[in-house]
């Protein structure tokens, strides 16, 4: 049946059928200063959270999941997302609701793209790019992603390979810069 979700610009969705909470002890490895992460992931802090929709992730459905990235950093680096291609090459959507914050995006081959992503701003995710968000700024960075319901979410692949670009807080704010090699 056809149904209706409020979205709020703190991106809270209701009703919402699942919550993703991710700590930073989920993802230490993620963070170019490992020592860092390790020393901050003993408070244990939420880096982010996202809600989504009660849309089945079956083909031909789109699910939908707001996401609020909090403020942060581990060490020089913002906090950001984990990551992931689909399992099944297929395009993203996404839609920046409040905060300032990046879209980063790599594919397979190691092609890097960045986007920017105020408020009001959409962005689109080619298929076969995995993607990662990013908060550059000091308030929640809260997006929109819309995603086909038999994507499938692969954090493996590009965990294997990792960003090739990091995104640091610089003097004049943000620095996009070259990963080293894993
Ligand atoms: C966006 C979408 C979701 C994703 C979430 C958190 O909302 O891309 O599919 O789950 O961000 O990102 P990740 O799954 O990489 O931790
Ligand atoms: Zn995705």
């Amino acid at each position: 049946m056809p149904f209706a979700t409020d979205l709020d610009v703190g991106g809270s969705m209701t009703p919402h059928n699942l919550v993703v909470e991710r700590r930073l002890s989920h993802m230490v490895d993620a963070y170019a200063d490992r020592a860092a992460a390790q020393e901050l992931a003993a408070a244990d802090p939420i880096v982010y959270r996202a809600y989504e929709a009660a849309v089945p992730h079956e083909t031909d459905h789109l699910v939908y999941r707001t996401t609020i990235v909090h403020p942060g950093r581990v060490g020089d680096e913002f906090y950001m997302t984990k990551g992931h291609h689909h399992h099944r090459d297929s395009a993203e959507f996404y839609y920046g609701m409040a905060g300032t914050g990046v879209l980063l995006m790599q594919t397979r081959d190691g092609e890097v793209r960045h986007e920017e992503l105020p408020v009001g701003r959409a962005v689109y995710v080619p298929p076969g790019w995995a993607h990662r968000t990013i908060n550059t700024g000091d308030t929640d960075f809260v997006f929109l992603a819309v995603f086909f319901g038999d994507a499938g979410h692969d954090y493996a692949s590009i965990e294997e390979t990792g960003f090739a670009v990091r995104v640091k807080e610089g003097a004049m704010g943000a620095v996009y810069e070259q990963a080293v090699t894993r």
